[in-house]
Formats: structure tokens, sequence, C-alpha cells
């Protein structure tokens, strides 16, 4: 089988085509990865900080390559492909420093002589399995602070992202990483699953199915696991927001990169009398999203999903206040859509649709609003719009996402802060910031007597 991808701005421009490799390729890969994963330890803080420095100057030196790569590849706006390289190249020296950060703490003994020291370790070869959105962002999130405490990575991207992938193996490589230290392994869901049988420590980001599947596998083999999944990410608009600010913020994170984004927002809940102006400034806002914000969806299968599900809704009642359409050109293309009235059971409502499509509700009160913004497994990112703080973070507490964003867009990350989301949509440890460094180790506790006649029987 051949693995490809597709410009979805132009499908009939075939970005790459590789073999894939199997399942015994991954086998082959993690062994290797097993034998330079020592060495790389050893090599100590200085030379991994160094290396993963270098790999950061690479990115960047090749800024621009890159950034149009992932405009072809993947279809993502200019503007937002630059700032995800830029994004890459900070990721990287972010964790440059990591390798110095300290790796555990001296205790007192409970009674007599002696130290208690802990101490972190990596776990051996860390499987990445990454998704086509951010193709260079959430591979170097993932492998960048896996590498930094000393492990080896085996990184398998979505198939739609695998150029970006290989190219990223290539600056890595040209930045002198010792061999076998990073490798991309292309392929599918084979692979992806001989990858989560075979490595010593998992991270996933990808859609909840596949993503139960792995934490299910990893689990069953008692290595650590951790998934990234779907999100229903809902924006929230008091009626003291600045509603022109707030509709800009949210038509950047429906419209952005077409929605494609486990951060995007799919629910916007309009408090009170924040309803009319909020639905007349968001429309507007999304009618401005051209293609240097919107841009295609990934491929045919996508579009026709979101504009089946548009069509549904209307069948069901809903109203189009703006979108619906598949414009009349090449590529991938679905217009940023808001509809009203859509029934609460509806999908569109209820799942993830990856796609620039939101639904507009009406809560009477902040307590109605509340209730409705956690009624899903798929709490991510919320935002919270409101020209009160305390307002607004009264009702961050309130809200059971991972990621709560007031006056800003739903999607964006801090790339050095942990990310993560609240009941179905993640599992296990956060991603990126101190808590990355927290699961690709293992903590040792260590009891140490002294030696001979005084250190006691
Ligand atoms: C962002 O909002 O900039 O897969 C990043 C995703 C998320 C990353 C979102 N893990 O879309």
């Amino acid at each position: 089988m051949t693995i490809t991808s597709y410009n979805p701005a132009d499908p009939a421009d075939l970005v790459v085509a590789v073999e894939e490799p199997g399942a015994e390729a991954v086998r082959a890969a993690v062994a290797r990865a097993r034998g330079a994963q020592a060495g790389w330890l050893a090599a100590g803080a200085g030379a991994r900080s160094v290396a993963l420095g270098r790999i950061a100057d690479a990115v960047e030196a090749h800024a621009e390559e890159l950034a149009a790569l992932v405009v072809r590849e993947v279809g993502k706006p200019l503007a937002e492909a630059r700032g995800e390289v830029a994004r890459t190249a900070a990721i990287w020296r972010y964790y440059a420093q990591a390798p110095y950060a300290p790796s555990g703490a001296v205790h007192e003994t409970a009674g007599g002589p002696g130290l208690l020291l802990t101490r972190r370790r990596p776990h051996g070869v860390a499987g990445l399995i990454a998704p086509w959105n951010f193709p260079l962002a959430i591979p170097s999130w993932k492998a960048a602070p896996a590498m930094a405490v000393g492990n080896a990575v085996v990184l398998k991207p979505a198939p739609e992202a695998t150029a970006c992938a290989l190219r990223l193996a290539e600056l890595v490589a040209l930045a002198g990483l010792p061999q076998d230290v990073f490798a991309v392994l292309p392929g599918g869901a084979e692979e992806g699953a001989a990858l989560v049988d075979a490595a010593d420590v998992v991270s996933f980001t990808g859609s909840t199915g596949v993503g139960r599947a792995v934490v299910r596998a990893a689990t069953e083999r008692g290595v650590p696991v951790q998934a990234e999944l779907g999100g229903l990410n809902a924006a929230l608009v008091l009626p003291d927001a600045d509603i022109a600010q707030a509709a800009g913020h949210i038509a950047a994170a429906v419209a952005g990169y077409a929605g494609q984004k486990c951060t995007a927002t799919s629910r916007v809940i309009a408090v009170g009398e924040a309803y009319g102006p909020l639905r007349d400034a968001l429309v507007k806002a999304l009618e401005a999203a051209d293609d240097a914000v919107c841009g295609p969806v990934v491929n045919a299968a996508a579009r026709d999903r979101l504009t089946g599900a548009v069509d549904s809704a209307v069948a069901a009642g809903a109203t189009v206040l703006t979108g619906g359409r598949v414009p009349e050109r090449p590529g991938w293309y679905v217009e940023p859509t808001l509809l009203a009235g859509v029934p609460a059971e509806h999908p569109l409502a209820r799942e993830e649709f990856f796609g620039p499509v939101a639904v507009l509700h009406a809560a009477a009160d902040l307590d109605a609003a509340i209730v409705l913004a956690n009624d899903t497994p798929h709490s991510l990112a919320t935002s919270v719009h409101s020209g009160s703080l305390d307002v607004a973070l009264a009702a961050a507490d309130r809200l059971d996402a991972g990621m709560i964003r007031i006056n800003a867009p739903s999607s964006g990350v801090d790339f050095h802060l942990p990310f993560g989301g609240a009941k179905g949509a993640s599992h296990g440890e956060r991603e990126q910031g101190q808590a990355a460094l927290d699961f690709y180790t293992v903590g040792r506790t260590i009891s140490v007597l002294p030696a001979g006649p005084g250190g006691g029987a």
C-alpha cells in the first residue's frame, strides 16, 4: 500500500507518495531507537540542550520553506502556517533548557542517618502518534520534552501530513542529532498499532475513537499513555462583553484554519441581551473570513461530512445565519457557517465535526449558559467573553473545560503551559510545560545509608 497526501486547495497536486512501511519496520525502528537511547541519555544535559537548540535553529533557518509546505500539504492559511513554524522553533528552544531542570529532590530520613533522593528517569522509547492539523508543532511538542529528558522518539504522523513530518526529520538530522534518536515512520492504522505495541511510553493526539483504542492497548501493556482527543468547545458571551471584540475572537476560533483544531469553537452561547448584537456581529465577522483566514478542509470526505451535517440540521428545523454552501471552485472548501435553532440532540450540537461550522444558542442567564457549556463529554477549551474579570473568573471556576480562555479565542495554545481537556477530551498527563517532562519520565526513590559500620545493621 502507498501513503499519499494531496494539496487540499488543489486536489490534483500530489504532495507525497511513500510506500507504507508495515508493522515490522516499526518494530525495527523502535529497536534501533532503543539502541540509541542509552547513549543519548549518557551524553548528558549539556549535549541534549545544544542538540535541541540546534533543531530550533534549523527550523528557523527553513521557516519560509516549512510554512509553504504546511500550506501545500494540509491547507493551512499562510499566516497561521508561519505562526506554527515560529511556535515550533520556540517549542524546541524552550525544551532546550529542560535538560538542566532539577530531576528530583533530597529528603530527610524519618529517623537515623542517610539520605532519601527522588530522581526522574526517561522511559526509553517514546512512541508518538500525531494528527495532520499541526503537522510541525504537535510532533515537536511531543518529541522535544521526551528527548530533553533522555528518551529516543519514534513518530508516526498522520498520512495527510507525511511530507511535513519527513521534512522535520531531515531538519533534525541536519541539527546533528545522533542517529535513531528521532525517527519518523510514515503510516496508517497498522503502523500506529505496531508503535503502541512496542514503545515504552505513548502519546497520541487525534480522534476520540482511535484514541480510546490506543489508551486501551497501551494500558493493557502497562506503558504510560496520554491521549488528546476531540473537543466540542463553547464560547460564552455575556451582555457586558465588548461584542465586536468577542465576535472577532469567535470568528477566528470558528473559521480559522477552517475550524480544524481540537480547540476550535463549535458552540456559541449568547447570554441574555448579548444574543442579537452578537449574532449580527458574528455573521459579519464570519462573512469577512476569507481564504487568508479559513482555507480548505483537509479532504473531500471532511467537506461532505460537514455539508451533510448542515443539511440534516436544516431539515431538522435549524436556520442558516450565514454560509452553509460549498463554493464553486477547485479544492475542498466549505463556507464559514453559523446556524441557529439546531435541536439540542442533533449531532451538530453534540459531536466534533472539525470544520468551520458553529451553532448559536441563547441562554437566559450565566447559570443556564454554564449548564449548556458543560453538557458535553468533550470539554477541551471554552472561551468566556465579559467586561468583568470577576464574572469571567467566577465562570471559569464553574466550567469543566481543561482550557479556559477569557476574552480570547478558544483556539490557541501557550506552548509552555500544560495543555489538555476535562472529562472525555483527554486521557492521562497533560502535554507541554512541566507536565510533559513529568509524563516522559518515571520517578525513582533512592534511599542511601552510610557505608560501613556507621551505617547501621
Ligand atoms: C491551537 O489551538 O493552537 O489537535 C492548538 C489540536 C490541538 C492543538 C490546538 N491538540 O488541534
